[in-house]
C-alpha cells in the first residue's frame, strides 16, 4: 500500500494527499513532527529531508528540486489518473511555478501567523527558530501586522485562476489536471488555521474548491 509521509498542514503534502484521495486507491498516512525528519532522511538514504515523500513497496519517491513534480507524476503513472497529459505539460509547468511561489507565498504566511494554535507545543521552539533563520527575526509578527496586505495580495494573485474557471469547470478544461490539485493544496493550507474563507469576490474559485474537495476519479 502506498504510504504518504507528511505533516498535515504542509501545502505540498496536502496536494499529494488529495491526489491519493481522488484516485480511490488505498493509502496510509504517516505524520512526522515538522522538526524531526529522521524517518525521511533514513528512507531516502540520506538524500532528502523535505516532505512529502511516498513509499510504495521498495520505491521511495521524493522531489529533485523546487519545480519537479516527481511524486505527483509517479502517482499519476501508477494510478492512471490522467493529470499530466503531454499536450498540457508546458502550460502546467508555467502554472505550477506561479501556484507554488506566488500563491503559496501568501497562503503559508497567512496560515503561519496562527502557528501557536496549530503547531504542537513540543515543536514550537524549533518551528519558530526555523522560520526566523529562514525569513529573519520577528518575521511571523511582521506577517501578522501585514495580514490585510497579504490577504489583498492573495486575492489579486488568484484573479487569473478565477478568470480561467469562468469558462470551464477545471483550470485547463473539462477534467481536473495536476494544477487543479496544486492550487487546491495551497488554498487548503491557507484555510488550515480556520481563520479565513476564500475571497468572496472569487465565486468561481469558491465553487471549484467545493467540487475539488469531494472529487473522485470514478466521477470523471
Ligand atoms: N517542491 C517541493 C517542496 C516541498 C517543501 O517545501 N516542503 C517543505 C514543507 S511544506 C519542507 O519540508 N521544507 C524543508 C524543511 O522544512 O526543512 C514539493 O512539491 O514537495
Amino acid at each position: 500500500m502506498i504510504e504518504l509521509i507528511q505533516f498535515p498542514w504542509s501545502p505540498f503534502c496536502i496536494v499529494q494527499r488529495r491526489i491519493l484521495e481522488f484516485s480511490g486507491a488505498p493509502f496510509k498516512i504517516t505524520n512526522i513532527p515538522n522538526q524531526d525528519r529522521s524517518l525521511v532522511w533514513k528512507l531516502t538514504k540520506q538524500r532528502y529531508y523535505g516532505v512529502p515523500i511516498i513509499r510504495d513497496g521498495k520505491n521511495v519517491v521524493f522531489e529533485l528540486n523546487d519545480d519537479s513534480q516527481v511524486i505527483a507524476k509517479y502517482l499519476d503513472e501508477e494510478l492512471g489518473l490522467g493529470l499530466f497529459p503531454s499536450e498540457l505539460e508546458g502550460v502546467q509547468s508555467i502554472l505550477w511555478r506561479t501556484i507554488e511561489n506566488e500563491i503559496e507565498g501568501a497562503a503559508f504566511r497567512l496560515n503561519d501567523i496562527y502557528w501557536r494554535e496549530n503547531v504542537p507545543a513540543a515543536e514550537q521552539l524549533q518551528f519558530l527558530r526555523f522560520k526566523e533563520r529562514k525569513f529573519g527575526r520577528g518575521c511571523i509578527g511582521q506577517w501578522y501586522a501585514q495580514r490585510d496586505d497579504w490577504l489583498k495580495l492573495l486575492e489579486q494573485k488568484l484573479l487569473p485562476f478565477e478568470e480561467m474557471l469562468a469558462h470551464q469547470p477545471f483550470l485547463l478544461g473539462q477534467r481536473p489536471r495536476f494544477v487543479d490539485f496544486d492550487l487546491s493544496g495551497m488554498l487548503e493550507n491557507f484555510l488550515y488555521s480556520g481563520h479565513y474563507e476564500l475571497p468572496s469576490v472569487h465565486s468561481q474559485i469558491k465553487d471549484w474548491h467545493r467540487r475539488m474537495g469531494r472529487l473522485k476519479k470514478r466521477d470523471n
